[in-house]
């Protein structure tokens, strides 16, 4: 399958389970987002251990796969594999996508080699550029606003950069940052092929009902 094939959504949720309230667990949020109708989410709980992380990672994947929708696992292609998770997403400072691809077609755990997604996380034109060079099949691209946690992420960068890494790259870019429902058209407008995001959704009171909401604005 070719990767505009593979690359079937334009709403991409990121979990946090701190900003998860009202006791729900993460598993119960991500599965009202899925039954508003995501079809992509990223696992991306960096400070859990790896048993817990692993564990976690199989809840998902059952989650995910009831819903026929991609599980990515931020950083750690051991736990992506061993979950069959549909790809694995990279930070600035993980392994990068071209050794990931060695370790995914060396890897006899996963049948599906040539359908495993790399979404790199990228901050300037540059990274954007070397991450493409490096094999990723997507990228984030942001922070585009300000978001809850400003100094993690580093400062806003503006929508019209979107324009630029379009211009110099030719894998789907999805926005990251700040993005609320009233950012959407923007982004979108400034070339993007999605968004993804966290608190827009785990934020939310009703989070089936924002999810629904997002994806009817991204049409
Ligand atoms: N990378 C750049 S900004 C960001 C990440 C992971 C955080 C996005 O969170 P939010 O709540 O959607 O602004």
């Amino acid at each position: 399958m070719k990767r505009d094939e593979l690359i079937d959504f334009k709403l991409y949720l990121i979990t946090d389970r701190k900003l998860v309230t009202r006791h729900l667990s993460l598993v119960t949020v991500v599965g009202k987002a899925l039954k508003g109708g995501i079809k992509a989410v990223q696992l991306r709980e960096k400070d859990l251990g790896t048993r817990e992380l692993l564990d976690m990672a199989y809840k998902m994947r059952e989650l995910t796969n009831k819903y026929e929708a991609k599980l990515f696992i931020n950083d750690r292609i051991d736990i992506a594999l061993s979950v069959e998770a549909d790809g694995v997403h990279l930070g600035q400072n993980s392994i990068p996508a071209h050794a990931v691809r060695k370790v995914v077609h060396a890897s006899r755990i996963t049948h599906h080699a040539s359908r495993f997604l790399i979404g790199v996380s990228t901050h300037t034109i540059e990274e954007a550029r070397e991450a493409e060079k490096s094999g990723a099949d997507f990228i984030t691209f942001g922070p585009i606003y300000s978001t809850p946690s400003k100094l993690k992420y580093g400062k806003p960068i503006g929508a019209d950069i979107i324009r630029k890494a379009k211009a110099e790259i030719s894998i789907p870019v999805f926005a990251i940052g700040g993005i609320k429902q009233d950012r959407i058209k923007e982004v979108m407008d400034a070339g993007a092929d999605g968004v993804a995001l966290i608190s827009g959704i785990l934020g939310a009171k009703d989070i089936k009902e924002k999810t629904k909401e997002f994806l009817k604005l991204l049409g």
